[in-house]
């Protein structure tokens, strides 16, 4: 597997409005927009900062797993994954799943953006909800 670099840090938030200003005005992130992920049941915005972004996600359903997150924490914001970018998505998966890990996803699907991605398992990764993720060339 070749990681690339971190591609972005996912945070999740009951509310992106509420939020959005203290990455935007305060820290000075480039604020790129908003997309909504039906596939996840998630609202996105999109804070690119350096070659990385912070994605703030806030639910659009209750079945969202990031309002089942969000609930589990008296619906208070926090951390919620970090995504790697990879050159071969498919190939990275086999990888991971050869070396014990749990995923999530057992094929890549299409997420944000229109990139390929497939989370691994926390309870795998030290903990931490990793995405990996590739993205199309000119992205
Ligand atoms: N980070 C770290 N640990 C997490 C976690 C997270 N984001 N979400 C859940 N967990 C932990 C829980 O704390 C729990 O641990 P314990 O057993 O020690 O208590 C365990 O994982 C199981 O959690 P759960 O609340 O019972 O939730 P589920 O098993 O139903 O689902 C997960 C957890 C990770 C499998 C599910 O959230 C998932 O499939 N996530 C990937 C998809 C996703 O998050 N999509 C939204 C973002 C999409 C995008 O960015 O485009």
């Amino acid at each position: 597997m070749t990681a690339k670099k971190i591609s972005h840090v996912g945070i999740a938030v009951p509310n992106i409005d509420e939020y959005l200003s203290i990455f935007k005005d305060t820290l000075g992130f480039e604020f790129q927009g908003t997309e909504e992920v039906a596939d996840q049941k998630v609202k996105v915005a999109f804070l690119k900062v350096g070659e990385s972004r912070f994605e703030l996600l806030e639910p659009t359903a209750d079945d969202s797993p990031v309002k089942k997150y969000l609930d589990k924490n008296d619906n208070k914001p926090r951390f919620h994954h970090v995504a790697i970018e990879v050159d071969d998505l498919t190939a990275s998966l086999e990888k991971a799943k050869s070396d014990g890990l749990q995923l999530i996803d057992e094929t890549p699907r299409t997420g944000a953006g229109g990139a390929q991605i497939a989370f691994l398992h926390p309870k795998s990764t030290a903990g931490v909800l990793t995405e990996l993720c590739q993205h199309h060339e000119d992205h």
